[in-house]
């Protein structure tokens, strides 16, 4: 993989980090490459069972490297890059069946945003912020911003950041629901790892099945979203760690959990 992405993997933690400060992780092709692969990685590695994501320096990640595709536009280039890169990449932070945190260390712009907003957390730095930035360059939203936004905030609230791009501070980002939560820059390393090391030795089958039925109720009938409930409730319930769950709870101890 590239040096612009970072890619560990320690006590069933996968930590996927954009590593570009100097251009405060600017998506340029190598770098989409490396985080398209890392986080098929993670999500395809079973003993993988939570992902860190995260952004070295003073940027989370600020979307397409405007400066290297001003050449590609140069060139005659188009947007394939959409269905490369940002369409896989948006599709494995929210469909891997285990739990991607966000921890968004600085500003995060277009596309960067949208790869927070198909995360399952977000916790933020104080210091960061959220633009959908996309109009500012005459784009429209991609890396599932309009699914993941309207979803975060609401249909008119996602009209009105899609439509007037502005940066959202973390006050405003956590009132309206755009992260979980905010705490101060010097800790979101430290906190954002005991987030995520927690889902990582927790029970994964259900971490799974919450986010699998989530995403299904957004876009099916209340009888059907039932049903598919059922079906995940049975998968759960048929895991090891359910068992190990149950008996904990009844023998008065902490649980265990396995992932399977
Ligand atoms: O094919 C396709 O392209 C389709 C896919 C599109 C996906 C997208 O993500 S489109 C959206 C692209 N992103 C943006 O439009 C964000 C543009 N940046 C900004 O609006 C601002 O820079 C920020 C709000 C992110 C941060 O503002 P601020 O004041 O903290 O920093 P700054 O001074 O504006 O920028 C600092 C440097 O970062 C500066 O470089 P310099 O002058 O020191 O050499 C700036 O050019 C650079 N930078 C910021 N964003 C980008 C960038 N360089 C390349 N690409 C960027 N996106």
């Amino acid at each position: 993989m590239a040096d612009s992405v970072l890619y560990a993997v320690a006590d069933g933690l996968a930590t996927v980090t954009l590593n570009r400060p100097d251009a405060m992780n600017a998506l340029d092709t190598g770098t989409k490459n490396a985080l398209r692969d890392a986080l098929r990685a993670a999500g395809s590695d079973d003993t993988v069972r939570a992902v860190l994501l995260t952004g070295n320096g003073r940027a989370f990640c600020v979307g397409q490297d405007l400066k290297e595709h001003v050449g590609i536009l140069a060139a005659g280039g188009g947007m394939d890059t959409v269905a490369e890169h940002y369409n896989p990449i948006a599709t494995a932070i929210a469909t891997m069946p285990k739990p991607v945190v966000a921890a968004v260390n600085g500003v995060a712009a277009g596309a960067g945003a949208g790869f927070a907003f198909a995360a399952d957390y977000r916790i933020a730095a104080d210091t960061a912020s959220f633009t959908t930035a996309f109009l500012g360059v005459a784009l429209t939203a991609d890396s599932g911003m309009s699914w993941t936004l309207s979803r975060l905030v609401g249909y008119g609230r996602a009209q009105e950041l899609l439509m007037f791009p502005r940066s959202v501070r973390t006050e405003e980002a956590l009132s309206l629901g755009l992260v979980h939560r905010v705490v101060p820059a010097a800790d979101l390393a430290a906190e954002a790892l005991t987030v995520a090391r927690g889902l990582a030795q927790g029970p994964t089958v259900a971490y799974a099945a919450v986010k699998e039925s989530l995403a299904y109720s957004a876009e099916h009938t209340l009888t059907e979203s039932l049903a598919k409930e059922a079906e995940l409730q049975s998968r759960a319930g048929a895991s090891a760690d359910h068992k190990e769950a149950v008996a904990a709870f009844v023998e008065k101890r902490r649980p265990t959990f396995l992932g399977k």
